[in-house]
């Protein structure tokens, strides 16, 4: 009796604090909203958006001849990959002169008629940080590689060679994936995390520190509303580069990730920077984990405000290999179960963000939907139905609005990433297997979410009069705006109905999340919200035509908020069409 006593007391007890934990949450969510959780980022890959000299690379001009168009999309901001001086090694992520503009992209005149061509559309204006490497080109470099007492040696990691070769570092973009460079002028090793021509800042050298912190000053006092990090995880390093710890095992970027000084950094930033102006801050999350999440963004660490994963677009690839998909795809329960722990990392404290595309990755639908004629368009808004009703905030790829896949090249010399080719050759001296990483690449390099937007079906899709720097994806004729923009049940059109379903309804932003029928493997439904206010979100994420059952308890309305088909019965087992996705209200 006494036992069974207890055991009630116990219930209750715990009853009561889960229902504390909810209330609590639900009022700190209400207190801390933030226009940067409520926001729909819309991220532009500069050189394929728009060309406005027909030198066949997009540029600033490009972009404001189309601000309506951006505008028209309801988004809230623009994440612009880097505009900076570069020479291009990869694309701009290798800047040589970080208050300067690339020549290929325009003028600071054109700069700063962009940015107020977006303020005066309430657009605000996210620019991109790249600071744990300069570009070779970079005058620091020149003068830190000229002699080992130059003022700016220490700008780099460098390590003479009479102390023998250096312990290894891993390299993403090396022909060799070796990170050390001898360079013979000063008969040393410079570090470089990615290629050659992007060697490693120095940030242990306070002079360091101050020149990218002046420079971030600089574009926020020119009014920009915030910045993306370029793989900020990386800036801080054990300097003595010893031999990688026992316990390293292979991962080379969670150790490149969880620098000694890390922390410091960015809390200095944020002392010298960011607390100074009403931004926002994203940072590449490379190498952080669920343990080291809350690390970067909680309020009271005073350092960022949203990271982004790379579990979720790592997911579906064979462990070891270099993005080879799983041959029989990947699998719906274990992406249900890394979106719904990142959601539960951020449930009480800190805030998430959701992506399925962006400039490292291939195209959403390709991906993730399925790029069949029959279902591209379905699963394309499928998907856009699950980036827009999670609780973190989006980052939409430029281009996924109108389903656009990715293009497949059958040959290396298609390819213009750095990535791409440099692994090529890579696997050519390691008699790696070609055929393989060819295929593969198909589905996952990097290009295929690079080729220029799809304007019209004029030639080139109207994206230059000249001739465009990566070849456009022959589905243009019938995937482009002209087409899709008067069409009610267009990709677009959807997409637009979307980011209005958000806006309107702050439950899909600040909503609790609870998964439901986690074990399913063709379909992923979730709730958001609480009591009265709560919508059902039901995913078809196959080519299959489902009958899902509604758990007990659960009623819903007869017409959906969103449905990327005509047709939905709320009475008993609810059918769905492939790639079926539904968002309604729970009665
Ligand atoms: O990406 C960092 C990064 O982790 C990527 O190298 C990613 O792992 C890879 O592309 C997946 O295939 C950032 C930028 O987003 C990327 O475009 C740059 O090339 C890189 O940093 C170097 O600046």
């Amino acid at each position: 009796m006494k036992q069974i006593f207890l055991s009630i007391t116990i219930c209750m007890l715990f009853f009561m604090s889960c229902k504390n934990k909810t209330t609590q949450q639900t009022s700190s969510d209400l207190t801390n909203q933030k226009w940067w959780k409520e926001a729909v980022v819309y991220q532009i890959y500069p050189r394929s958006f728009k060309d406005s000299d027909g030198d066949g690379v997009g540029d600033l001009k490009g972009i404001i001849s189309k601000l309506d168009y951006i505008k028209s999309l309801g988004i809230d901001v623009v994440w612009l990959n880097p505009i900076f001086g570069s020479p291009n090694d990869d694309n701009g992520y290798d800047i040589s002169d970080y208050r300067g503009i690339m020549k290929e992209f325009g003028t600071m005149a054109d700069f700063d008629a962009l940015l107020k061509g977006m303020h005066e559309r309430g657009i605000k204006l996210v620019l991109d940080l790249v600071a744990n490497h300069s570009s070779d080109e970079h005058e620091w470099f020149k003068q830190s590689r000229s002699s080992r007492i130059n003022p700016y040696r220490d700008y780099y990691h460098w390590w003479p060679a009479e102390k023998g070769k250096p312990a290894h570092r891993w390299s993403f973009f090396d022909v060799n994936a070796d990170a050390w460079k001898f360079d013979s002028a000063t008969n040393a090793y410079y570090l470089h995390y990615f290629s050659r021509k992007q060697p490693d800042l120095n940030w242990e050298n306070p002079k360091v520190r101050k020149e990218i912190f002046d420079m971030m000053n600089f574009w926020f006092d020119k009014g920009i509303d915030g910045f993306r990090m370029d793989v900020i995880p990386f800036i801080s390093k054990d300097t003595t580069f010893p031999e990688l710890p026992k316990e390293y095992n292979g991962d080379m970027v969670a150790y490149y990730a969880n620098g000694p000084h890390l922390h410091d950094y960015l809390k200095e930033m944020n002392k010298e920077v960011l607390s100074k102006h009403n931004v926002m801050s994203v940072a590449e999350g490379a190498g952080v984990t669920a343990a080291t999440a809350h690390n970067f963004v909680d309020e009271d660490r005073n350092e960022l405000n949203m990271l982004y994963h790379f579990e979720g677009t790592g997911y579906g690839y064979v462990p070891g290999k270099f993005k080879v998909p799983e041959p029989d795809g990947y699998k719906l329960v274990g992406f249900k179960e890394i979106y719904s722990k990142w959601d539960s990392i951020f449930a009480t404290k800190g805030w998430g963000t959701i992506y399925l595309g962006n400039h490292d990755q291939p195209r959403m639908v390709t991906r993730w939907g399925n790029d069949a004629p029959e279902f591209r368009e379905v699963s394309s808004k499928m998907l856009t139905t699950f980036l827009l009703t999670m609780r973190a905030t989006p980052y939409y790829y430029f281009g996924d609005e109108l389903g656009m896949s990715n293009i497949k090249f059958d040959k290396i010399e298609d390819y213009n990433d750095i990535e791409t080719k440099n692994h090529y050759i890579l696997l050519q001296t390691q008699k790696g297997d070609i055929k393989e990483f060819m295929e593969s690449a198909k589905i996952s390099a990097r290009d295929n979410g690079r080729t220029p937007f799809q304007w019209d079906a004029t030639a080139n899709a109207g994206f230059t009069s000249g001739k465009p720097w990566l070849k456009i994806n022959p589905n243009y004729k019938n995937v482009n705006v002209a087409a899709e923009v008067g069409n009610v049940n267009s990709c677009l059109s959807y997409f637009k109905n979307a980011v209005q379903l958000r806006k309107n309804n702050k439950v899909l932003v600040y909503g609790k999340y609870e998964l439901l029928d986690k074990a399913n493997e063709k379909v992923y439904a979730y709730t958001r919200g609480e009591g009265a206010d709560k919508v059902l979100v039901i995913l078809n994420f196959s080519k299959e035509k489902i009958i899902w059952n509604l758990p007990a308890g659960l009623a819903v309305d007869e017409k959906p908020l969103l449905n990327n088909y005509t047709t939905f019965s709320a009475n008993g087992p609810i059918a769905l069409e492939p790639y079926q996705a539904i968002v309604v209200k729970v009665k």
